[in-house]
């Protein structure tokens, strides 16, 4: 039809410029037009989150444009695409991001000065995206930059929450949790469309019916919910690719309660309309144990249902058969929480479009791959059976059939060894029936990825162990990585801008791999210079966060020691602070004399604790107890400061990292399956204080245990070590600081009887106590790593440029090649 219409078109382009310009005055008068038109307020006055507003605008319009075209090259090309779906992702703010990634930063940077504004000042007035609890989520965002930049042909599926992950305040040292209700200011960055809508359904009951003399199944649903898409378009670095993250939103359907509207009341049929929308109203806060909740069922099927009919329409618009489905589509599940796509696409093959149980399954067996970031079997998701059934009744029945044939097939390979066959069942017998949804997404996808070796080691000889028995070519695993456009060129500009100078080229923001030509500066006087005045910018605007936000004046001679992360126990921030009390306990027992050779700290640490997860609340007052005691003792002075950081979050995160010194990361060996956080303060050139756990362990061998200050029970020492439990002898140093706090050293000393309990005898269970000893040694390695400036410097430079393999660019680029079978497909400039 574009035949038709040719005439038309070529009228069209005639009346437009092709593309937007971006030389000053264009940019100027783009920003302008922005305020007086989309804004709506007067080019003669508007403040700084107006101009925020029109420059966000006028961004939005370039990258519009590179979008349209990397959406119609895709089209024409056809190629296989990646299909990501998460139901989170920890976008953060996107402004300079996105001008970085367009490469026309500066060239807004100008236009904006002559309008009389600061770049910097404006894209502060941002709000964060926070679609996500932590690493998982962010590691997705991350992994969205590097399949734009790499040229995949990929597309992002999530949900668009109206309230983000909530907010963090703290009330006389307690954590409160307040709503993120995150659009009220609008949102420039997605496009909302109005007409890509699905209908997707709930409850009802499945009839047998014959459709051309072959029986099939009928869902007749009891809801109906509308999807709209809202797109989200992620920038390349260096190309003009630029992809689609499209999330969904719950709308009420038309055809949602037609009974109601029937039988007259019609107001309260118009606001039972209205429910609808709470499918996709509220982000879950993490707490790693599963709750069955019905809302999180209804937000993951509403998400998955959408997606699929998406991707069924995307690939029946060119494609007849589906024996070429696979050649076309890779499902990539984040985590089990978008699993209920298996038993979806398999109820569309079955069900819709009538094909054979054998050749769906095949398909089936074709399309997807599962990551998983868990390791503990407690963090495996389960859903009741009867919860399923009811809102899902089809998708029931065909997970038991999948798991029925699995079971059969398994007679078959390994005979009748129960015990197995009950581990490996999909459904779990029991007091409440449940689905194993880790046990679904294995036995149905081609490849099962872990997120580091030890993580994949893991799985294969504990969580997944019968299954990586029975199929062992499908365990791999891509160990995470960090975007440095992000986490470099965003967030540590000063850095960046040096190490271009020493490589000579800006081309390590595309190709990691040359960071390592750092290395052949290591020892070079003049480089330590420049890298110290870096680290000494950004350890300023750390500090003036800190004065603004607690009134805590701290000394940037001090070493900036940082752990922040989400609050767990296994992440052990306790271990942190009771090591701080100890360091306070032994300053305050020192001669005078001897405090001159103590090397100052700032410990700071931030994080969010799960509002249900009490033991971690206790952390974050104990934190704020300690640091009260610390931060006004005079005999301390700027030998130690305590800082807890609020509402960590991307934007808080882009600050504190580049600023800290020393970062620790402290999980029990075994507990964290990777860890993303690390690989940021590694290529910031910060110091790594850290036991040798989840991605660690492939840091240490790409920048030497000299480096690096390791420390703690290896992980196969864990599970003898907690055997031993009573009869293993605990440190005098750590006895003494857990009865500092039982005593009331620092007050509440009822609160937090149960937080020591649990890491006291027989119940410390993550091995603090164990690893006590060997924390304080490398933490005193530490300070004397710090006193010798020019050993530290070089440590640093070598951090950074051994941090290449920590780039998600290295992630997706395996997972295009090892997993999903995807090629790049580059939009022509
Ligand atoms: O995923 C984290 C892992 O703990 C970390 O080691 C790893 O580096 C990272 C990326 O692979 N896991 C994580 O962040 N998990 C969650 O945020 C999460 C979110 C939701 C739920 C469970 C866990 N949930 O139950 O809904």
């Amino acid at each position: 039809d574009f035949g038709e219409r040719k005439g038309q078109a070529e009228r069209m382009l005639g009346l437009m410029d092709v593309f937007l310009k971006n030389d000053p005055i264009s940019l100027q008068k783009d920003i302008l037009h922005h305020v007086e038109y989309t804004v709506a307020r007067s080019r003669f006055s508007f403040d700084d989150f107006e101009a925020y507003q029109a420059l966000a605008h006028s961004v939005r319009d370039r990258l519009i444009e590179r979008w349209h075209d990397t959406l119609i090259h895709f089209k024409k090309e056809d190629p296989k695409r990646v299909y990501f779906l998460s139901l989170e992702f920890l976008m953060g703010r996107s402004l300079s991001n996105i001008v970085i990634n367009l490469g026309i930063r500066d060239q807004f940077a100008d236009a904006l000065s002559q309008l009389g504004f600061d770049f910097e000042v404006l894209a502060e007035q941002e709000g964060d995206a926070c679609l996500g609890n932590g690493g998982l989520a962010r590691l997705s965002a991350c992994q969205m930059d590097s399949l734009a930049t790499l040229d995949y042909p990929a597309v992002g599926y999530g949900l668009r929450y109206q309230y983000g992950l909530f907010r963090q305040v703290i009330v006389d040292g307690f954590q409160h949790e307040q709503p993120d209700y995150w659009l009220n200011f609008g949102n420039p960055w997605e496009i909302e469309r109005v007409h890509i809508t699905y209908p997707v359904k709930f409850y009802g009951t499945v009839t047998d019916e014959f459709l051309n003399g072959e029986k099939c199944k009928v869902w007749v649903p009891g809801e109906m919910v509308e999807a709209v898409a809202y797109d989200n378009p992620i920038p390349g670095y260096g190309t003009r690719n630029t992809i689609n993250l499209r999330l969904w939103a719950a709308k009420p359907s038309d055809q949602h309660d037609m009974e109601s509207f029937n039988t007259g009341d019609y107001v309260d049929a118009v606001v039972n309309r209205q429910r609808a929308e709470s499918i996709s109203s509220i982000l879950y806060p993490d707490d790693r144990s599963y709750q069955g909740k019905e809302l999180r069922l209804k937000q993951q099927y509403f998400f998955v249902s959408a997606s699929v009919q998406d991707i069924f329409r995307r690939f029946k618009d060119t494609h007849k058969k589906f024996d070429e489905f696979p050649e076309k589509v890779a499902l990539q599940l984040n985590d089990t929480h978008p699993s209920l796509a298996i038993a979806e696409v398999m109820r569309v093959l079955l069900d819709e479009e009538h094909l054979s149980w054998h050749r769906a399954w095949d398909i089936i067996c074709k399309i997807f791959s599962f990551t998983t970031h868990t390791v503990s079997p407690e963090g495996l998701e389960k859903i009741p059976v009867d919860l399923l059934g009811n809102l899902l009744p089809r998708h029931l029945q065909i997970i038991y059939d999948i798991n029925f044939n699995f079971v059969e097939e398994l007679k078959k390979m390994i005979g009748l060894d129960y015990d197995r066959l009950t581990r490996m069942s999909i459904v779990e017998e029991g007091a409440v029936k449940n689905i194993r949804m880790a046990n679904l997404s294995v036995i149905c996808s081609h490849t099962v990825n872990g997120v580091s070796r030890l993580h994949s080691e893991l799985l294969r000889t504990k969580l997944f162990k019968d299954f990586y028995d029975l199929w062992p070519h499908k365990f791999q695993y891509k160990t995470n990585g960090v975007t440095q456009r992000r986490w470099i060129v965003v967030s540590n500009p000063s850095l960046c801008a040096l190490i271009s100078k020493w490589l000579g080229t800006e081309a390590w923001i595309r190709d990691i791999d040359l960071l390592i030509g750092l290395r052949d500066y290591a020892t070079n006087a003049e480089l330590h210079q420049e890298w110290k005045m870096v680290k000494k910018v950004n350890k300023i605007r750390l500090a003036e966060y800190i004065e603004a936000m607690s009134g805590l004046k701290v000394s940037l001679d001090a070493m900036f020691d940082v752990q922040t992360k989400r609050i767990h126990e296994y992440k052990r921030q306790l271990l942190n602070i009771l090591g701080i009390i100890h360091r306070y306990d032994c300053i305050k027992n020192m001669y005078k004399n001897d405090r001159k050779k103590v090397v100052p700290r700032v410990c700071i640490i931030g994080g969010k604790a799960a509002p249900g997860y009490e033991i971690a609340k206790k952390i974050i007052k104990l934190c704020h107890v300690v640091a009260e005691r610390i931060n006004n003792d005079n005999d301390i002075g700027d030998l130690l400061k305590l800082v807890f950081i609020p509402d960590y979050n991307v934007s808080v995160a882009e600050m504190v990292i580049p600023g800290a010194d020393l970062s620790q990361h402290l999980s029990t060996a075994g507990h964290e399956a990777s860890g993303t956080g690390s690989m940021k303060f590694l290529m910031n050139g910060c110091l790594l204080l850290a036991t040798a756990d989840g991605s660690t362990i492939e840091m240490v061998e790409e920048i030497g245990q000299d480096n690096m200050f390791l420390f703690g029970a290896k992980a196969h020492e864990v599970v003898a070590l907690r055997k031993k439990g009573p009869t293993l002898k605990v440190p005098l140093q750590f006895s003494r600081v857990v009865r500092m706090i039982r005593d009331g050293h620092f007050g509440f000393e009822d609160y937090f009887k149960s937080l020591c309990d649990k890491i006291e005898g027989t119940s410390d269970y993550f091995l603090l106590g164990a690893d006590f000893m060997s924390y304080l040694e490398a933490q005193a390695a530490a300070d004397k790593a710090f006193v010798d400036e020019e050993r530290w410097t070089k440590m640093s430079i070598l951090s950074a440029a051994g941090s290449g393999r920590f780039s998600t660019d290295r992630t997706i680029q395996e997972y295009a090649e090892n997993t999903w079978d995807i090629q790049p497909c580059r939009c022509p400039f």
